[in-house]
This record gives C-alpha cells, structure tokens and sequence, in this order.
C-alpha cells in the first residue's frame, strides 16, 4: 500500500485549502472517499524532488517518475460538542491507518470563514487535540489490559504471551498518564511487534502545519510542540493553492512578492520521509529518471526488491555513486573514471540520494 499521510486539525483551520497548496490539485477537482463526507484522497507526485530534477537533467531523460504519496485529509475535529466528538471517533479508526499524521492550525484571519471556538488559536488548539490523542489512546490501551487482565487468570495457552503483552501496556499506559509519546518508552523489538497492531495515535509520527494568511509569511510562531511532534512548518495555505494555477514564471514573482522562499510540497515531503524514517535513491539513465523510496537502514537487496522482485532474485551487484560525487564529477563517466561508483553487495545499507545501477541474473 502507498504510503498515506493524514491531514487532521480543528474545522476551518485549512486542511483541505493545505491538501490543494502541497498536492497542487484544485479544490474542485480533489477526488472525495466518501461522497458528502468531506474528506478527500489525493495523490500528491513529488515533482519538486530537487534532486531527481537534476539527475533528469544531468542524463536528459525521456521522463521522470518522481515518488508518490496519498494525502488523506479529513473533515475537521469538532471537540466542543459531543457529536463532534463522535464524528471524530468515527474517522480515528481511518486516521490510525495513516502513516504520518499531519495537523493544519489556523493562524490566518478572514471574517468570512467561522473561527471553532470562536478563536484563533494555534496553541490552544494543538494542545487540544493532542491531549484527545493521548486520552484515545490511553482508552484503547485500558480497554485491552482489562481484557488481559481476565484472561491470565485462566489457564489458557495463550498465558504467558498474555502476560507479556499486559506488562508491555501498562508501561505504556504510566507513559501515556505522564503525556508522554510511547516513542520514550523502552520497547523491545518484540514489544514494537505486539504493539503495532493498536496502531495508536501517539505511536505515529506528527507533524505540524501553521496555515497563515499571505499578509503573516514571515511572522514567527513559537508555539510549543511538546514531545510529541516531530516538526512543523508555516504554510500560506491560501496563497501557494492559487500559485500552482500560474505560469512558473509569474509564481516566482508573486512568491517574492508575498516574500515566500519555496513552495511547501518539498519541505513538508523531506520533513515527512524523516519523521518515518524513510529515504530516497535513484534510478537513472536515457529512458527514465527515477525516485524510490525505502525504509532508512534497508539493505540493497531490498532497494532492489522495490523495483521488481527478479532483480532482487537475481542480484549480483548494486553500482552506487551518492548524489553529490556524480554532481560535483558533472557526469556518469567522470564519477566513474574517478572511482566515485562504487561496486556494492546485498548487505550494502543504502544510502539517502545513492543513485544505483542494479545488476542481475535471472
Ligand atoms: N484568508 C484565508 N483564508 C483561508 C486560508 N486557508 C483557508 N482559507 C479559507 O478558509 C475556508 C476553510 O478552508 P478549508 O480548507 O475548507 O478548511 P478545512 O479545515 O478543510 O475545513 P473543514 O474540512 O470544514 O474542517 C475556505 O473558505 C478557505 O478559502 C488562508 O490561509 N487565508
Ligand atoms: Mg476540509
């Protein structure tokens, strides 16, 4: 399955106006789940991948094929009244599935779009819906101990596994009391294993959004992230939606107009990939420039396995050069010749940007 990040946060704070500035996707054109929810899947195509742009360049490749990402973005979480509440219940089970999860704040001012709480508040509000984080959390985790709880009392077979997993949870539990990410607590490989299946919220990696209005680029918020968030970034939901319906030369005039330094799509995929610990190589040559992504500390077995299960069957070597030794020789030729491409094996842990030439046998 594709890798999906989740676009949560209060109602109106921008989250869908978000999904369009990163996707580049218009509003009227984002594909719904389910008809009359208001939530939407998109398919966000990392076309402003920097690197996989130069390598195109560098081997005048007939295309490029950039990764890709879903963004789910969700109907806003109401926690002021009860059937907000429920509504949101409802969706968390969908949110769980996500990979990343990603909160858009309102800091913009607009008369026109109704303020939830009738404020606006960036702190206030992310602190709210990490703590209704925590509590689903901590509800999920109680439910299953007191289950547990029962059944070590029978001589079941199962006991012993049982016993495990109920000492594992009532760690989590005490860390989760303290507020604490379940990211803090020492879990062994095993531990992760059982504890993956809950899927909690706060075992997700999360991200902030700040959605400012085109007048506020620039102004810093010093917002308290707590332990929990692996970044945050400020976006001009608005403004950078309606940039990608202009010529690339009329954006960059308006962007340093509004003083925006870059679209967003890079910097929130780059902070995404780390916050999963993910990265990226390349594959590239006359036909295809090419991004893939791969789990941080994957083997080049592996890497190879992502491209097509006969190359990874069939492996004899992976030729690697980092993405900075081939730039910096100008060409594949003068990295080879100055011994930059390296003859790596199965075992080899590849490296974010390797641009790799796999060769195998089948
Ligand atoms: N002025 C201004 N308006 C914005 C900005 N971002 C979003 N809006 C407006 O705020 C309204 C709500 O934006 P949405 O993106 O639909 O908000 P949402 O969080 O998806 O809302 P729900 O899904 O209903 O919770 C829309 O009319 C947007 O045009 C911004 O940066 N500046
Ligand atoms: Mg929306």
């Amino acid at each position: 399955m594709a890798v999906r990040f989740a676009i949560i946060g209060p109602p109106y704070s921008g989250k869908t106006t978000v999904l369009s500035a990163i996707s580049g996707i218009a509003v009227e054109e984002l594909p719904e789940v389910q008809p009359g929810s208001g939530s939407h899947l998109a398919t966000v195509r990392y076309l402003q991948d920097q690197r996989l742009q130069a390598l195109h360049g560098m081997y005048n490749s007939k295309k490029t094929t950039p990764v890709s990402f879903e963004l789910m973005d969700f109907a806003g979480f109401d926690l002021s009244t009860a059937s907000g509440r429920e509504q949101m219940r409802r969706q968390v089970a969908d949110v769980r599935q996500c990979d990343l999860l990603i909160i858009v704040l309102r800091a913009f001012k607009d008369e026109t779009t109704p303020m939830y709480r009738d404020r606006i508040d960036p702190q206030g509000d992310l602190d709210e819906l990490t703590e209704e984080f925590v509590f689903a959390d901590m509800e999920q985790v109680t439910r299953r101990i007191e289950k547990l709880e029962a059944s070590i009392k029978k001589p079941l077979a199962t006991r012993e596994q049982d016993k495990k997993e109920l000492d594992l949870l009532k760690r989590c539990l005490a860390a989760l009391e303290q507020g604490k990410p379940l990211d803090q607590v020492p879990i062994n490989a095993e531990e992760m294993k059982m504890l993956k299946g809950f899927t909690l919220l706060t075992q997700h990696p999360l991200l902030v959004i700040v959605n400012v209005g085109e007048d506020q680029v620039g102004e810093v918020f010093d917002l308290k992230l707590g332990p929990m968030i692996k970044g945050s970034m400020v976006v001009a939901g608005k403004f950078e939606q309606e940039l990608w319906q202009l010529s690339e030369e009329d954006r960059g005039t308006f962007m340093s107009e509004a003083g925006v330094k870059e679209m967003s799509q890079d910097r929130l995929i780059q902070m995404g990939l780390k916050g999963m610990g993910y990265i990226l190589f390349y594959t590239s040559g006359e036909d295809d420039a090419r991004a893939w992504l791969l789990e941080e500390g994957a083997k080049a077995v592996v890497a190879a396995g992502k491209i097509h299960s006969d190359i990874a069957r069939g492996f004899i070597r992976a030729e690697t050069m980092s993405f900075e030794d081939l730039m910096s020789c100008g060409s594949e030729k003068e990295a080879k010749a100055q011994g930059k491409r390296r003859l790596e094996g199965k075992d080899y842990i590849v490296k974010d940007g390797d641009v790799i030439e796999f060769r195998f046998n089948v």
